[in-house]
């Protein structure tokens, strides 16, 4: 029996050593000290033994089990240990890995342009004029010298809310409510939404954008007009750019023309961005009306002024090779990321 137990002692001394969790660990204590254990089983014998060696053997195997209990409980201890330092240096947390960058939102294209554009204005000395786009059809139409029956008006062109109420197909009646509340001078560029009843493709949507300008002084004549615009032309096509006035006629300018740049992609010779022309329209000018100048509480005999006005759409859809302007407007973020 002596033999059986250092044999139990010896081999169990040494399975601890290869014992690396504490679910190994708890399995051998089972196996080894359990009620059904190895050393339990040997135990069974004791009734076998003559009876002076009972006693001798008993304290060997309390001796036995303690000496394997004290090693358990130390190897327990120490796997413990070990577990949660593992753990501790797992929830390390390292404060100097740089941060994960969040994913950026990027300005739209038309918000980037017409950043541009104010810039440019602004550098000019002009001031920035918002206002509703629910407007009167006293201040989108009237006051700017269209008639009742003139075919901007045409119900089938603009979105009316009632009969005095629409959604404004430009933003002059931004300028009519400027020049109305502040006497001159006056040098404003007027951007924002603009709606017009039109039938949706390639260079058509029902809500666009305009940037319009207004200068009114002494003294303001076509001179100043053709200046200004030069010099945005430039500054927004590149310094070789020249400009090109064509007679045109607007309600509420006179004279009116239409303005052309030369075209930035083949400087003149004829390409299919300029349809062979070498020209561009990008813009409506003119003198104010002497009558829009009266209804809004100016003299004309004091004061003269030039106005223009284009679409934000167009000239961003030129500047990046954009060929519809719906992409404008559905927000893909696949379009929306090369900005
Ligand atoms: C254009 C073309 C020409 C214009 C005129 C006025 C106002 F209010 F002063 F009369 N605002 N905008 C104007 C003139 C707009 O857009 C193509």
């Amino acid at each position: 029996m002596r033999e059986k137990l250092e044999q139990i002692r010896a081999k169990a001394m040494e399975a601890m050593e290869g014992l690396h969790d504490l679910t190994q660990l708890e399995e051998f204590r089972v196996k080894t000290l359990g009620k059904k254990g190895e050393l339990t089983l040997v135990l069974r014998e004791m009734g076998s033994l003559p009876a002076e060696e009972r006693p001798v053997m008993g304290q060997l195997a309390n001796e036995i089990r303690s000496t394997l209990e004290r090693e358990l409980s130390r190897k327990t201890a120490e796997l413990k240990e070990a577990e949660l330092e593992k753990r501790l240096e797992s929830e390390t947390i390292d404060v100097t890995i740089p941060g994960k960058r969040p994913a950026l939102g990027g300005l739209h294209p038309l918000t980037i342009v017409l950043n541009e554009l104010e810039e440019i204005f602004l550098g000019m000395g002009f001031d920035v004029a918002e206002g509703p786009e629910v407007e009167y059809d006293l201040y989108n139409f009237e006051y700017l010298n269209i008639p009742q029956n003139h075919p901007a008006r045409d119900v089938q062109d603009t979105f009316y809310i009632n009969d005095n109420i629409l959604l404004r197909t430009h933003t002059s009646p931004v300028q009519i409510r400027t020049m109305l509340k502040q006497k001159p001078p006056v040098k404003i560029i007027c951007p924002g939404r603009v709606y017009r009843s039109d039938a949706v493709d390639a260079t058509h949507s029902p809500i666009f954008h305009q940037i319009e300008g207004l200068v009114v002084d002494k003294n303001i004549t076509m001179g100043d007009l053709k200046g200004v615009l030069d010099v945005f032309a430039k500054q927004v096509f590149g310094s070789e750019t020249r400009t090109r006035f064509r007679p045109h006629h607007f309600p509420f300018t006179e004279p009116s023309a239409e303005v052309d740049v030369s075209c930035a992609i083949c400087h003149g010779e004829g390409c299919r961005v300029c349809s062979h022309t070498g020209w561009i329209e990008i813009l409506g000018a003119g003198m104010v009306h002497p009558k829009v100048l009266r209804y809004c509480g100016i003299d004309p005999e004091v004061y003269s002024g030039f106005a223009f006005g284009m679409g934000l759409d167009r000239i961003t859809n030129l500047k990046y090779g954009i060929d519809d302007i719906r992409l404008l407007f559905e927000n893909d973020i696949r379009f929306l990321k090369q900005f």
